[in-house]
């Protein structure tokens, strides 16, 4: 059977590719009834284990997908639908999510500097309610912060990590570096203090318009961060790393002003979110009440 045959649905019409990743794809649909929304259509293929068929983290995980949906958060994208069938020996997971026009990305790509200090308030309570539900996301950048013409700002692309681990195990392919947090690139233990971090080169970029650290292998990255935030204690350092600490990395300077072009109560929390201890870095319960963000909030009102 030809790969096409997949993509033909009585409920939806596909139109598009609109991404390609660790994940499987996406594709922009509309639905054929109804109301004939469009909806962003994702369809990863799920190697079958040997003796137990389908494996038990996939059905546990899109369990939580669904659970979370319940809560109707307006910071993350709606999961419409969820259904699975069996493709040549292979596992198919579709999941349906309501679509938004734009990513993250192209909407900085239109901005200029104004309007844009109110948006990463809606982030962090996306954040904020992931975390509460022992969701990470892992891998959060502009690509995967959906933004709709009516200025809403929904989180996509959580959820299915251990899936998509199978997957990168599978289909080598270029990730992006630039949001990644310093203990994942140092290969150590991780939790949710990873979002944060990513987060906060997010924060930086609604600022600066452009990615804060772009650095192209791990080594790289991890120098683009040391030129912005100084030079670690040694420690602060994970001693699980196979990375070894060594003072020729980077200047141990101050961290006073992180960006010279940013006020500061916004360079106050951006250190607050780029701290490198994990353990140290700012929740997004915390940040939420932080005095930049709370006043965003009263804006908002
Ligand atoms: C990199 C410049 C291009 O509505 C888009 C949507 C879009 C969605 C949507 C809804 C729910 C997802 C997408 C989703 C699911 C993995 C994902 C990974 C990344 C992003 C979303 C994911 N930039 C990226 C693609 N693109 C054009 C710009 C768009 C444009 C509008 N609406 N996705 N992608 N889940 N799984």
């Amino acid at each position: 059977m030809d790969d096409s045959c997949c993509w033909e649905s009585s409920d939806y019409e596909m139109l598009a590719e609109i991404g390609q990743g660790a994940y499987g794809k996406v594709y922009k649909a509309r639905e054929r009834r109804g109301l004939q929304r469009f909806i962003a259509v994702k369809r990863l293929h799920i190697p079958e284990e040997p003796e137990s068929g389908i494996p038990q983290f996939v059905i546990r995980e899109v369990a939580l997908l669904r659970k979370l949906e319940h809560f109707n958060h307006p910071n993350i994208v709606r999961l419409l639908n969820v259904s699975a069938g069996w493709q040549n020996e292979k596992f198919d997971l579709t999941l349906v999510f309501e679509y938004i026009d734009q990513d993250l990305t192209t909407f900085l790509s239109k901005a200029s500097e104004k309007g844009l200090a109110r948006d990463k308030i809606k982030l962090l309570s996306g954040l904020d309610f992931l975390h509460t539900n022992t969701v990470i996301h892992r891998d959060l950048k502009p690509d995967n912060v959906l933004v709709s013409s009516r200025g809403e700002v929904k989180i996509a692309d959580f959820g299915l990590a251990r899936i998509y681990t199978y997957h990168i195990a599978l289909t080598p392919c270029v990730v992006t570096l630039w949001y990644r947090a310093p203990e994942v690139l140092l290969q150590s233990s991780y939790m949710s203090s990873v979002d944060i971090w990513s987060a906060g080169c997010i924060f930086a970029e609604l600022f600066l318009l452009r990615p804060l650290f772009r650095g192209f292998t791990e080594i790289q990255q991890l120098q683009k961060i040391f030129e912005v935030i100084g030079l670690p204690g040694e420690e602060d350092w994970p001693i699980e790393s196979p990375v070894c600490y060594s003072p020729t990395w980077a200047e141990k300077k101050p961290t006073k002003q992180l960006l010279p072009s940013l006020a500061h109560e916004e360079n106050d929390l951006l250190s607050q979110f780029l701290t490198f201890n994990p353990a140290h870095r700012i929740s997004a319960c915390r940040a939420l009440a932080h005095p930049f963000l709370a006043d965003c909030n009263r804006e908002d009102e």
